[in-house]
């Protein structure tokens, strides 16, 4: 039996979940996890609300709210869409619990005192109208790297973590001017010095997707800078330290803690080691914009404190809507709340799963969706259950037939029927959870067919074993489904 820890990407609490959620993260993780715990592995799937940072800071000055107030109204909708899509995840916490203070304040204080953070003077983007500096999110500008629209940490185009002094044409979010830059110093994690532990984690790490490995490569090609780890903001774990007032930890250096704190929080509440599972595996569900983070800072900051690093990250690639990009700001996004008002959420988690591999982009379309709800549920799975159950009631008096004296095409389908499970499991171990879908699929078709050629409406009347041993295997399929 092995210990797994897996968790899902910390979702910001700045918006309920949307369809691109559930897909990229939440679904894979709990297939996944559900999977590991039905073959009698010990999984911890955990996850928290992202709280800190710009994206809620910003949202707050918009609605002339506190932040916190912002955090705890998403905080609870991502936890009721969570909830709805059946998620199993055996902790959700937030990270502006006190548990997760402690454990991030601490993390940081280890590392300074092992002398891997310093204090630097940097240039840093300040609006003169807001009378403030600007970190993250607070601008927005053009990449340097790619030309495309990007946040002042972020371009999601190229998946590059960014600095705001880099951008290109940089505006205030706030007020829409051009910042000037103004002196401030900051804590630098010196992540230049991990480069080569780096490069040797991902070049050996044999089960790291291509994706991620890919990505990883070739920023490590360029080399490292150290990595700023404090913003001056009210927003935000502060920094341990008397002489830091009014310094706070980059949202992103403590957001990776939360996979911690709500692992260590789960263990208080049930006095199990959650340490034994990172310790065996550890899996991150991540979305492939923030394959950086994962597999450069993350992995960077592991090492630097000395424990294990991750087993493996997997990052599911886009979900587009109606062939255009998701977009929360231009409202082009279907809600969870929405979806499962409207339908049971296994429709949607079938449609998500057997839409494409994770590891490529694809597209939610409400007509697809329509037909493969009607064409593969409801007309092969569906009907095959359909079929099975009222044939056994009517027949059989609700009863499973005795199976006895197969024929030749009996002993091939149940053979098919016992292949199943170790193959999707396969498929399933493998993070192919489309394969695995298509191969339920599959046989499912195949039960149609066998229950079609079996005749049961006649053997009744004529060999009433056929038509019991027809039901018996079909009654065994449907259950293996
Ligand atoms: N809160 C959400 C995102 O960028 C971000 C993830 C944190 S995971 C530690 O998708
Ligand atoms: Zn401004």
């Amino acid at each position: 039996m092995s210990k797994i820890f897996i968790s899902c990407a910390l979702p910001y609490a700045n918006g309920p979940c949307h369809l691109g959620h559930i897909r990229s993260t939440y679904l894979p993780a709990d297939i996944y996890a559900r999977y590991n715990r039905m073959i009698d592995n010990d999984v911890l799937l955990v996850c928290a609300t992202d709280e800190h940072g710009t994206p809620i800071a910003v949202k707050a000055d918009k609605e002339n709210k506190k932040p916190i107030e912002i955090a705890k109204r998403y905080h609870d909708m991502i936890v009721r869409d969570v909830e709805s899509m059946n998620i199993s995840l055996d902790n959700f916490t937030r990270t502006t619990d006190d548990l997760h203070y402690e454990i991030a304040q601490n993390f940081f204080l280890e590392l300074y005192n092992k002398g891997l953070i310093y204090k630097k003077d940097i240039q840093q983007l300040y609006c003169e109208k807001c009378n403030k500096f600007l970190p993250d999110r607070y601008v927005e500008g053009i990449c340097p790297v790619c030309g495309s629209e990007a946040r002042g940490d972020h371009c999601e185009k190229c998946g590059r973590a960014l600095e705001p002094t880099e951008l290109d044409e940089p505006k205030c979010l706030t007020c829409g001017s051009t910042p000037v830059i103004k002196d401030s110093y900051q804590y630098f994690f010196k992540l230049s010095e991990f480069e080569d532990d780096l490069k040797d984690y991902i070049d050996n790490n044999e089960n790291l997707p291509a994706n991620v490995k890919n990505y990883a490569k070739n920023w490590l090609k360029e080399g490292l800078n150290d990595w700023v780890l404090t913003r001056d903001m009210d927003w935000g774990i502060p920094l341990p330290l008397d002489e830091a007032k009014g310094k706070v930890l980059y949202v992103w250096v403590e957001a990776f803690l939360g996979y911690i704190s709500s692992a260590a929080q789960w263990s208080r509440e049930t006095g199990i080691k959650w340490e034994d599972y990172w310790n065996d595996t550890a899996i991150h569900f991540i979305g492939k914009d923030i394959i950086y983070h994962h597999s450069i800072f993350w992995p960077g900051l592991l090492k630097a404190y000395g424990c294990k690093l991750p087993d493996n990250i997997y990052a599911g690639e886009f979900l587009s809507l109606e062939g255009e990009k998701m977009s929360t700001s231009k409202n082009w996004v279907v809600w969870i709340a929405d979806f499962v008002d409207k339908f049971d959420p296994d429709l949607l988690r079938y449609y998500l799963t057997i839409n494409a591999p994770l590891n490529k982009d694809t597209d939610f379309s409400w007509d697809d969706f329509q037909r493969r709800n009607n064409d593969e549920l409801a007309d092969v799975i569906g009907n095959f259950l359909h079929r099975t159950f009222t044939f056994t009631h009517k027949f059989f008096d609700g009863e499973i037939p005795e199976y006895k004296n197969p024929s030749a095409e009996d002993n091939k389908f149940k053979e098919i029927i016992e292949k199943l499970p170790d193959t999707v499991g396969e498929y399933i171990s493998d993070f192919e959870f489309r394969d695995g879908l298509l191969e339920i699929y599959r046989v499912a078709k195949i039960g149609n067919k066998y229950f079609n050629d079996q005749e049961p409406w006649k053997a009744v009347k004529e060999d009433m074993q056929k038509a019991a041993n027809c039901l018996y295997l079909s009654n065994q399929l449907a259950k293996t489904l």
